[in-house]
């Protein structure tokens, strides 16, 4: 593309070509999209070599990867029965009373989803998933949900994965079409950081659910009914699909003297979510500060005062989350979230594996067969090694998570992000911080994207010196954080119990908070429209087919979506590249075989990378299917 670029320049045309051609007329060095798959991806792969994978910052040179073994299965075999043909059967009102009556414990498996999310910083690949998903479906058709979608995997996979997460949604329901799969929305926040029009909501919702989710399990950040119950509604209205709804549990309700998130409290919510139509109740105990008693209190109080079935969620930061299980198992839930064994634990969920064990030979036994479980876990645990630069680094359980109330998944991104503010060392004064600051806001649910504001909040303090001291008698002069004056203006809703008013007018200035939902601030889409223009700026003969699901992330993430939609045109598809390859590029000599499309496929083999030349770039060397093909790429070092 280069030669091609420097012979169509009209200045090489006019023969009027200098010494300085090259340094002079920068716009050589811009390649136009290749319609060429092959071209398409030897030129990721020549940028990741040169230049490496931007979104690896720190690799190590020693480290060794041990190929994945996925475990056995039988591709010729049907199906069997599962969960989700039991849903098709019954619908969901009467899915849920089955569940209800159920003596088994129930599992969720939320290795795809909020595993690497918390563990991994979100960037678990499609194609580590695919490879083991048709056969975890059919050696594990009794598995309950696969949580594989939502919360920031969305986000995560068009900003840095350069995948689209409509089509991971495809491939796994086609992967695993006998087992309910699962998504996070975080109610009429979608699956953003802030609210989106109602209208926009309710197609999201409907397009989830025809692309493959079946349960949803829907939140508000800070438990407010008016976010939570609109979403439910959108599930009810516009899919059969199941509707779990969430409250997100903070605090201790065995304190006494907590006397705002205590059992009554709880109580009172659980009973607002059943009587606006949730087929489950989930509680979602997203930093693991539920503890062993105060679950078998909730679980078995709740269990007495609502008719719905009672799906567990919790983090083992602590590590002692199991414990949690058990007595929850004892207090009668009927569903538990939990990972397989390589990826749990710590900021993820308990183990899958050994919570199954725990239960053998108990009333409450689920019949999973354990032996083939631990195989997957043993993947799983290979697969990681692939994603080590995404590791928070957090090595043991951590009992200060009852103290400073962080989730899961937001403690494995707080790291990274105190290093990128040179704050690396002050980690441990953040996460005191964090408490203060939730101490201020006059203690909040800390759940995304309210846990947002409270870190932002948190570091911004950290690193200009400041104290919560500071804030209540020099806050006029402090400029705070955009997510913190947004959050008090009302831009999240309401949290329980209001705002702490004093700190609101130091935070606001003269602006004006209002208490309604933020969405009636927001004007309806016009979805018509607004999808007609969209098709006209974004379609391009170069470009894959756009279709409407394209068009929803753009309406929730304008530029990230476009930034995707321009590396899709430079690289094409990535999705069946292998993991290695595409974090850490290819060593010379390697072979890779690569699907593009069904029943083709492109063995691609390094030879050789040459020195940078005078202008700074490097030709890689590949055979494609035996051909030689090169790629010249500027060095950016
Ligand atoms: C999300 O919203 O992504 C969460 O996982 C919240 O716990
Ligand atoms: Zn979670």
């Amino acid at each position: 593309p280069f030669l091609r670029n420097i012979l169509e320049h009209t200045v090489f045309k006019e023969g009027a070509v200098t010494v300085n051609f090259i340094k002079t007329n920068p716009e050589l060095f811009v390649f136009k999209p290749s319609k060429n798959r092959a071209t398409k991806l030897i030129t990721f792969l020549g940028d990741v070599i040169v230049n490496g994978n931007t979104d690896v910052k720190k690799i190590d040179p020693t480290k060794k990867f041990v190929k994945p073994k996925v475990p056995s299965f039988n591709s010729k075999l049907n199906y069997p029965k599962g969960t989700k043909d039991l849903l098709t059967e019954l619908g969901p009102e009467k899915f849920a009373s089955w569940l209800k009556n159920e003596k088994k414990v129930h599992f969720t498996d939320t290795t795809m989803r909020d595993a690497h999310q918390s563990l991994l910083a979100t960037r678990m690949r499609t194609f580590d998933m695919l490879k083991v998903a048709e056969g975890y479906a059919k050696n594990h058709p009794e598995v309950f949900s696969m949580e594989v979608w939502g919360g920031a995997t969305f986000d995560v996979c068009l900003r840095f994965l350069q995948e689209n997460p409509w089509e991971r949604l495809r491939l796994l329901r086609k992967a695993m079409p006998n087992v309910l799969l699962q998504m996070l929305i975080r109610g009429s926040n979608g699956v953003g950081y802030k609210a989106y029009p109602d209208n926009l909501i309710g197609e999201f919702v409907e397009k989830s659910w025809e692309n493959g989710v079946d349960i949803f399990r829907v939140f508000d950040s800070l438990n407010w009914m008016k976010s939570i119950a609109p979403c439910i509604e959108h599930v009810r209205t516009k899919t059969n699909g199941l509707a779990e709804g969430s409250l997100c549990y903070t605090n201790d309700i065995l304190n006494v003297e907590n006397t705002k998130y205590n059992l009554k409290y709880y109580i009172s919510l659980a009973k607002d979510i059943e009587n606006a139509g949730a087929h489950i109740l989930a509680i979602k105990d997203m930093a693991g500060l539920l503890k062993p008693y105060a679950a078998y209190e909730l679980i078995s109080t709740l269990k007495t005062v609502i008719n719905i079935p009672i799906h567990l969620h919790t983090h083992d930061t602590s590590s002692i989350q199991s414990a949690t299980y058990l007595k929850a198992i004892e207090a009668g839930v009927d569903v538990v979230d939990v990972a397989l064994g390589g990826l749990s634990g710590l900021t993820s969920q308990p183990n899958f594996n050994a919570i199954t064990e725990m239960l053998k030979f108990t009333e409450r036994e689920n019949n999973v067969d354990i032996d083939s479980l631990n195989e997957y876990s043993n993947y799983w645990e290979t697969i990681r090694e692939y994603y080590y630069p995404f590791e928070s680094g957090l090595k043991a359980g951590s009992g200060e998570v009852f103290k400073h109330e962080i989730p899961g998944g937001q403690y494995s991104n707080l790291k990274p992000q105190a290093q990128a503010l040179g704050l690396e060392d002050r980690f441990y004064e953040i996460t005191k911080m964090y408490r203060a600051v939730n101490q201020l806001f006059g203690d909040i649910v800390k759940v995304t994207p309210s846990s947002k504001v409270v870190g932002d909040m948190a570091q911004y303090l950290v690193s200009n010196n400041l104290t919560i001291d500071d804030v209540l008698k020099k806050g006029d002069k402090i400029s705070f954080p955009e997510s913190v004056v947004s959050f008090f203006q009302g831009d999240l809703g309401q949290p329980y119990e209001g705002f702490p008013e004093k700190l609101q007018k130091i935070i606001l200035k003269d602006k004006i908070p209002y208490t309604d939902r933020p969405n009636e601030h927001i004007a309806p889409l016009d979805i018509e429209a607004a999808f007609l223009e969209f098709k006209n700026n974004f379609e391009n003969e170069l470009a894959r087919p756009i279709d409407f699901t394209d068009f929803l992330s753009y309406q929730l993430y304008p530029k990230v979506f476009v930034d995707a939609y321009n590396k899709h045109l430079k690289y094409g598809n990535l999705i069946q590249l292998p993991t290695k390859n595409f974090f850490y590029g290819m060593e010379i000599g390697e072979e890779i075989m690569i699907e593009i499309d069904a029943g083709k496929t492109l063995l691609i083999t390094l030879d050789s990378i040459s020195d940078a030349n005078k202008d700074g770039m490097v030709t890689v060397y590949f055979k494609v299917n035996g051909q030689g093909r090169s790629v010249a790429i500027k060095d950016d070092a």
